[in-house]
């Protein structure tokens, strides 16, 4: 696993090249995003990568996110019109309703199928979405225990596998990587709070002392973890430093170390240490 891809022109078009190949081959996507960011860990030019192809999103890491957040972007997803499902993609809780889902989505396509004649129709999905969201667990859980089919067929010869995860579903074992939306500064903040993408391209006290502004004003409680109990009137800067203060990280002369701060800021939130917290609504899409 490497959180850390830097995107090229070359590598996105490569990237493209290889989901439009493998799309050819199935008959919905399963977007992965994750649940703390669902705005900006979506890619930009997946649905004209799709086109009219049926479209799952996949709300992973559930398990990171304010549920009741999650709940309103699930409620968004299904106004736009996008089945939408939010899951804990490393324990697998919640995943028990991904086929139920992926059956109704592709509902109108079976019966389509079956009233030409087909009397097991098989379906065939992959799974998409940025470096690091949780593409390898989905499809770990989803296979646990299956067995790669071999043959003959699309997809095998050209060193594709696939699972038969459910009776007439079949995954493709290779998920496609897409880059985020580079270009919006406020994705890319979002992706370094998260990790997503490389810390060494943003300076990692400013990125933690943001962090800790998010924090202080729509979750100031999470922030006791550092022996703030008080957020009121103080910029992320402060917070800073009381984080160093509060876990006696100081430097000689008895300065605080906001270096080694925000790293810790930042691993921990990344790790889930913080508790579970969004930091984007639908509202603000
Ligand atoms: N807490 C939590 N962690 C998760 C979840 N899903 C994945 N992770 C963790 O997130 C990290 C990335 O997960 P992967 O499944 O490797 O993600 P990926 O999309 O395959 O990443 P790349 O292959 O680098 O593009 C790993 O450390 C996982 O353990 C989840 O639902 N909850
Ligand atoms: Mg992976």
């Amino acid at each position: 696993m490497n959180s850390s891809i830097q995107w090229y022109p070359g590598h996105m078009a490569k990237a493209k090249r290889k989901i439009s190949e493998s799309l050819t081959l199935v008959d919905a996507v399963v977007e992965i995003v994750d649940s703390r960011i669902p705005r900006s860990s979506r890619n930009p030019d997946l649905a004209s990568l799709v086109k009219s192809k049926p479209q799952i999103v996949l709300l992973c890491k559930s398990d990171l996110a304010d549920s009741s957040v999650t709940r309103q972007w699930l409620e968004w997803f299904k106004s736009q019109g996008i089945p939408a499902m939010s899951a804990d993609c490393r324990s697998g809780k919640g995943l028990e309703g991904f086929m139920p889902l992926l059956k109704s989505t592709l509902k109108e396509k079976i019966e389509k199928w079956q009233a030409k004649g087909m009397t097991n129709p098989t379906v065939r999905i992959m799974v998409v979405g940025i470096p690091n969201v949780g593409k390898s667990s989905f499809i770990n859980r989803m296979t646990r225990g299956k067995k790669a089919i071999v043959g003959d067929r699309p997809g095998v010869t050209k060193g594709n596998q696939w699972f038969s995860i459910d009776k007439g579903v079949e995954l493709l074992d290779t998920p496609g990587v897409l880059w985020p939306k580079f270009d919006d500064p406020s994705v890319g903040k979002a992706l370094a709070f998260t990790g997503a993408i490389k810390d060494e391209i943003l300076d990692t006290t400013t990125l933690a002392s943001e962090l800790l502004e998010i924090l202080s004003a729509g979750y100031p409680d999470v922030l006791k973890r550092y022996k703030i109990n008080e957020v009121s009137g103080k910029s992320g800067w402060e917070l800073l430093e009381l984080v160093a203060r509060g876990r006696s990280m100081l430097i000689r002369g008895g300065e605080p170390d906001l270096d080694r701060a925000a790293k810790t800021v930042l691993d921990e939130f990344r790790g889930g240490k913080l508790g579970a917290v969004s930091l984007e609504k639908p509202e603000e899409y």
